[in-house]
């Protein structure tokens, strides 16, 4: 079964999240395993410390490096990336990371256990990223207040790729962004509600002028909403 551990200063935070849709299914299906540990669990001082002040002076406060280490060592039975086990990654969720995207999503459903470490504060012990983590990972260019709502994003886009989580009549890599368009606009009953109209030639029944104009309307669509995509 696919393991994934997330650590976290919020375990709470995900209580819910997990409870819906492919990502329930595949969980039910024992597909994938998935846990939110306290990090406070890892910590060894009477007040349960998880972050100092930064060395150097600056703002706020910064995670401190043994209780992640500690974690890491009891959830993969060892600190050392290089002995972690065939197909475990260790990802740090940072603002510093590689950005995810669907192939990253993809190699990351490849392994056999995720674990992911939540950042807060204004930052984590850079030796995390360096001697601990295989992966630094971002979910894009804006500020998030932790990683908790990145590792969301990464659980969810990961476990959906985990065989077998997606129905049968649905396969994954026949997905907008593995073609490199975003999907054409798509429509539903009534054909015309308050006054909009559903394109004509998609109450035809012409099959090759629907393929036509839905690879016309995608096209528009990306030069619209993401020229990226097409250079
Ligand atoms: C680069 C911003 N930093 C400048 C001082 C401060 C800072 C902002 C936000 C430090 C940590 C955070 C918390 N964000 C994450 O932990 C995070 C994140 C994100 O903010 N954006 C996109 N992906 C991610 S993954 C983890």
């Amino acid at each position: 079964m696919f393991r994934i551990d997330i650590i976290t200063i919020f375990p709470e935070y995900f209580r819910e999240a997990f409870d819906y849709g492919i990502v329930r299914r595949a969980r039910a299906a024992s597909l994938v395993n998935i846990q939110a540990h306290d990090l406070r669990a890892w910590t060894t001082d009477k007040h349960k410390q998880v972050d100092d002040r930064p060395f150097g002076g600056g703002d706020g406060m910064v995670l401190k490096p043994e209780p992640i280490f500690a974690a890491v060592e009891e959830l993969t039975a060892t600190s050392k990336p290089a002995s972690y086990p065939a197909g475990t990654r260790v990802v740090l969720l940072s603002p510093q990371g590689r950005v995810l995207n669907q192939a990253l999503a993809q190699d990351l459903a490849a392994s056999s256990q995720l674990v992911l470490i939540c950042g807060r504060y204004e930052g984590v012990d850079e030796r995390v990223a360096e001697a601990l983590a295989t992966d630094e990972i971002s979910i894009g260019d804006y500020v998030l207040s932790g990683g908790e709502p990145a590792a969301l994003v990464l659980v969810d886009a990961v476990v959906r790729l985990v065989p077998g989580a997606l129905g049968s009549d649905t396969s994954a890599a026949n997905e907008s962004f593995s073609e490199g368009l975003l999907d054409n606009p798509q429509y539903t009953r009534p054909p015309e509600f308050r006054g909009l109209e559903v394109p004509e030639v998609l109450l035809t029944g012409h099959h090759a002028d629907i393929a036509r104009w839905r690879r016309d309307a995608a096209l528009k669509k990306t030069e619209r909403n993401r020229p990226d995509l097409l250079k």
